[in-house]
């Protein structure tokens, strides 16, 4: 089986890097900080490298202080990465260039996943990639403490939408039912998590919703910012995670867009649909993949350029 493959493959290294994807969200952050400090404990020599920031709001997860990037693998040897949460290799940013030749162990759970690891561990039915964290840390036999538990739990409520989408199953219940008898309080997290925002997160929502327009009789919405309206904001690059959620709690509502002028011609698009509409496929159409009812992917062009490219699509499936 899938998973003792990969427990053999982790009893036969000593030195193993967990890695995950850019553009961090509590998903990666909380599985690959609970399968690293679940090896720990069982005394393999283990670090989290990411080509990333962990974002602000993460880095009360126990272990998050001890995240490496790249350039750690230039000076240390190991002998098996573990990539989490990551759907193909471009993803995982500079540390796609110290995979040659190397055991790598794919764990994740997107439906757009391209199998790229020497043992594929890709459960596209599970909630969150937390989850397989979970049930592989229990399988290995180690004890899950509070700090591997909210890590896992952070995970679990993030990549849910707090248990909303159709991805909460009563596996996804028990496993959280679980984490609390290890002693995670979901009122801590939560408050951490969602009760937690910088001032300028609010006001760059503020900024975006005046751009929220309707199409195809009000099934889509779309959200822009511009490069500009974002400095204008904040010189650091602000938190724009849960703003395509505001054009899609809208009654009327199927398909929600959200595009960021990451920089000038480089649009970044992030996707929604409440529950018909396969925005995974569309985000494809770009490069991009994701989930059925979320997903990304970077369209070149200007703002307006992207909105009617992936509007064009998107009038294709409503
Ligand atoms: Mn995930």
């Amino acid at each position: 089986m899938i998973y003792q493959q990969v427990v053999n493959a982790i009893n036969e290294s000593s030195n193993i890097i967990i890695t995950s994807h850019v553009n961090p969200d509590g998903d990666n952050i909380g599985a690959s900080l609970a399968l690293c400090q679940a090896l720990l404990k069982l005394g393999k020599d283990a670090v989290f490298v990411l080509d990333d920031s962990v974002p602000e709001l993460y880095k009360f997860l126990p272990g998050a202080e001890k995240v490496q990037k790249p350039d750690f693998l230039q000076k240390n040897s190991f002998d098996l990465l573990i990539s989490m949460d990551c759907g193909d290799l471009e993803r995982l940013g500079r540390v796609k260039d110290y995979i040659q030749g190397r055991k790598l162990i794919n764990i994740d759970h997107h439906i757009s996943n391209t199998k790229f690891g020497s043992i594929n561990l890709v459960e596209e039915n599970a909630a969150a990639t937390a989850e397989i964290a979970y049930k592989l840390i229990k399988s290995m036999g180690i004890f899950i403490d509070k700090d591997i538990a909210q890590c896992v739990y952070t995970g679990i409520v993030t990549d849910t939408g707090q248990f909303q989408y159709s991805n909460t199953t009563e596996e996804t219940h028990v496993i959280a039912a679980e984490l609390i008898i290890a002693g995670v309080s979901p009122a801590d997290i939560f408050n951490k998590v969602y009760q937690n925002n910088p001032k300028e997160k609010i006001l760059l929502m503020k900024e975006a919703l005046k751009s929220l327009d309707f199409h195809f009789n009000d099934k889509a919405s779309c959200i822009t910012i511009s490069r500009s309206q974002l400095d204008s904001i904040s010189g650091d690059e602000l938190d724009t995670e849960g703003i395509v959620n505001l054009a899609r709690d809208i009654a009327s509502v199927e398909v929600a867009v959200f595009l960021k002028e990451k920089e000038p011609n480089i649009v970044k698009a992030s996707l929604r649909s409440k529950s018909r509409v396969d925005v995974c496929a569309i985000a494809k159409e770009f490069g991009g993949g994701g989930h059925i009812r979320a997903s990304g992917c970077t369209i070149e062009g200007t703002i307006e350029q992207a909105k009617e490219k992936i509007l064009s699509v998107i009038q294709k499936q409503i």
